[in-house]
């Protein structure tokens, strides 16, 4: 408990609108967590883990209709509707706050209400923000247990300050007296709502319990209402990885990436280096907030305490690192669980003889569906929740409250055509572009017809205002650090051949072209000017040991003048839609590129 009075007016209010049977004030330990999870597993909701496989470890199955980020559902509900864009659902604050109170009335009945202390950042640190999380889901008290730092040191800094970001959060699924309750609540698409409040930094999310949804801390906290007190206030909140890579003599690059979701942030922050006598350590693997230091760099830290990884895909061969902050003490959802309790995902890279699907029915690997189509045991967003600190290659400065200095920016996306494997940007302002007209695949099952979506910075689902404001703040913090803001590269490691084979091995690999990058910053290499930016000069980026045949090569490295010119009148065309916000210096930035391309 507390005693700040504003913390208990709020909490006293939501229990009075939410009428939950009781409320529970969260202190973030072990026997808190271990309490609830075996409540969940007696209540049919979780299921325990094979002890000796996988220790501590509990698989959870969502609601078939619960297994995303639902965008179209999530809302930027600012005083003003131009605050919030064109790229953001927008409803006036009032009216929607009238239709949520309407859904939250009675809402926790038959349930528990829990009041979560959380900090994002380490605890105290003057980048962290405390935060408080009222939520009806055990589940998420226990995930949030992993992915922030959940603890009563946060009330007593909250009592100090007087300050903290309200977050509630309900499942919407009230329970009528003997009611039994279904493994996975949660309410219809047409009622859920993840709203965010910009005005007043305040968090309203209603109706799922998957993920950014109803882990607040994450996308609603840590992006959409963070970015909004970085413009403020001069720093950057995004969706960045950010890691550490340390050459043979030991020095240090720090490299902040920014792919859209499930387009490899995870797989390069834990990164098994394949260039001899260099090693990647993981400092975070999807938010960075970012300051200026006192030396006039940009300082990054990871704002999360874990991992909620994409499942599918991660195996020995892509991503060993993130297999091994899984062994232990992770919660996954909407996996496979084995006969003997452990748990299996499509590419994990080992046999599955079968076993229950994320949807609770027997499976095994051959099954198909009425067309013929393969069934999938887990689903293609299903997650590990894991403690960052159970990764091997954590960086041990990763929760070091000052940060790490960033020297790179990597922006990029999945395109199967078009974009080469790398190019650096001739200066800052060039790179802002770069990262503004990022793009990405929905999906790469169908090459030709993939849909392409614009995603600047990967940011499209996080901005929590005006992306044109948002793009005029990244040339502000150009402008503010000057000569020393990070070097800025596009990388796309999703090339495919015309018979949809990857023309570049990726993973572990990928290090060779980081490489590149941090001889580009030390001045040890040169480079090629093409139009679109800098490339390596035949050599420089190392391939030895790679089995690339000459032809697959030139093709990663091509820049194809002709498809760049449709891509840049797309983006154009994109770009449209913001209006007179877009700044000068994009209009700047596409006439340069449209007079280099000819
Ligand atoms: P969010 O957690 O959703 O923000 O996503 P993320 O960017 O962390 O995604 P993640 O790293 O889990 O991306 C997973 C997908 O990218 C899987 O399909 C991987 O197989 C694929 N992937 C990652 N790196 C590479 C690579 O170098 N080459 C290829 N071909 N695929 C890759
Ligand atoms: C993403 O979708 O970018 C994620 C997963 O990192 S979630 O937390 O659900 O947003
Ligand atoms: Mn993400």
């Amino acid at each position: 408990m507390t005693k700040n009075k504003k913390l208990l007016a709020w909490v006293a209010e939501v229990e009075k609108m939410c009428t939950p049977d009781r409320v529970v004030w969260c202190d973030g330990s072990k026997a808190e967590y271990d309490r609830l999870m075996a409540e969940m597993v007696a209540s049919g909701a979780a299921i325990k883990l094979n002890e000796e496989k996988r220790p501590n470890s509990f698989a959870f199955n969502s609601d078939p209709s619960d297994v995303a980020r639902v965008e179209n559902r999530t809302y930027i509900a600012s005083v003003n509707k131009e605050d919030a864009g064109p790229t953001n659902n927008w409803i006036d604050p009032v009216e929607l706050k009238k239709t949520m109170t309407e859904l939250y009335a009675g809402c926790m009945k038959g349930r528990t209400m829990y009041v979560i202390p959380f900090s994002m950042g380490p605890i105290g640190s003057p980048i962290a923000k405390n935060a408080i999380e009222i939520t009806d889901s055990p589940y998420v008290v226990c995930n949030m247990h992993i992915m922030t730092r959940v603890s009563t040191e946060v009330l007593r800094l909250i009592e100090k300050t007087d300050e903290f970001i309200p977050c509630l959060h309900s499942v919407g699924a009230p329970l009528e007296p003997g009611q039994k309750d279904v493994r996975w609540p949660c309410a219809p698409l047409e009622k859920k709502y993840i709203a965010h409040f910009t005005d007043e930094n305040l968090i309203w999310s209603y109706g799922s319990g998957y993920g950014g949804n109803a882990l607040l801390g994450k996308k609603c906290l840590a992006l959409r209402i963070a970015s909004n007190m970085a413009r403020k206030e001069g720093w950057m909140a995004e969706h960045m990885l950010i890691l550490r890579f340390t050459n043979p003599e030991g020095k240090q690059f720090h490299i902040a990436a920014a792919f859209p979701s499930a387009c490899g942030k995870t797989n390069l922050a834990m990164l098994q280096s394949t260039v001899p006598g260099w090693k990647v350590e993981t400092i975070g693997d999807d938010i960075a907030w970012m300051k200026p230091g006192p030396d006039g760099r940009l300082y990054a830290i990871n704002p999360e305490a874990g991992f909620f990884g994409v499942a599918p895909g991660t195996a020995a061969y892509s991503n060993p690192m993130a297999l091994a902050a899984c062994a232990k003490d992770a919660i996954f959802t909407n996996v496979v669980v084995t006969p003997d309790l452990d748990v299996w995902w499509e590419d994990m890279g080992v046999k599955c003889e079968g076993g229950t699907d994320w949807k609770n029915n027997p499976w095994t690997p051959d099954m198909k569906d009425a067309e013929g189509k393969k069934i999938k045991g887990a689903h293609p967003n299903s997650r590990f929740t894991a403690r960052a600190a159970n990764c091997p290659v954590i960086c041990p400065d990763w929760e070091d409250p000052a940060g790490v200095p960033i020297d790179i920016f990597v922006f990029g996306g999945k395109r199967t055509a078009v974009m080469p494997l790398v190019h650096e940007a001739f200066n800052f302002e060039h790179g802002v572009y770069m990262g503004a007209t990022a793009s990405s695949e929905a999906t790469a099952a169908s090459l030709d017809q993939a849909a392409l979506r614009f995603d600047p910075f990967a940011m499209t689902p996080f901005i929590g205002y005006h992306a044109g404001d948002y793009l005029q703040h990244w040339f502000d913090m150009g402008d503010l650090l000057g000569d020393k803001a990070p070097r800025c590269f596009y990388v796309n490691w999703f090339r495919k051949t015309d018979d949809g084979k990857w023309l570049w091995p990726g993973f572990g690999e990928n290090s060779r072209v980081l490489k590149w990058m941090c001889d580009r910053v030390e001045g040890k290499v040169g480079a090629r000017e093409t139009a679109i930016g800098l490339m390596p000069r035949e050599g420089d980026l190392t391939l030895e040991g790679l089995n690339i045949p000459a032809a697959d090569w030139a093709e990663l490295m091509k820049v194809d003048k002709e498809l760049f010119k449709s891509t840049l009148a797309d983006a154009e065309k994109y770009l449209a839609a913001f209006g007179d916000k877009l700044p000068v210096r994009m209009k700047e930035q596409l006439e340069a590129l449209k007079k280099r391309l000819g």
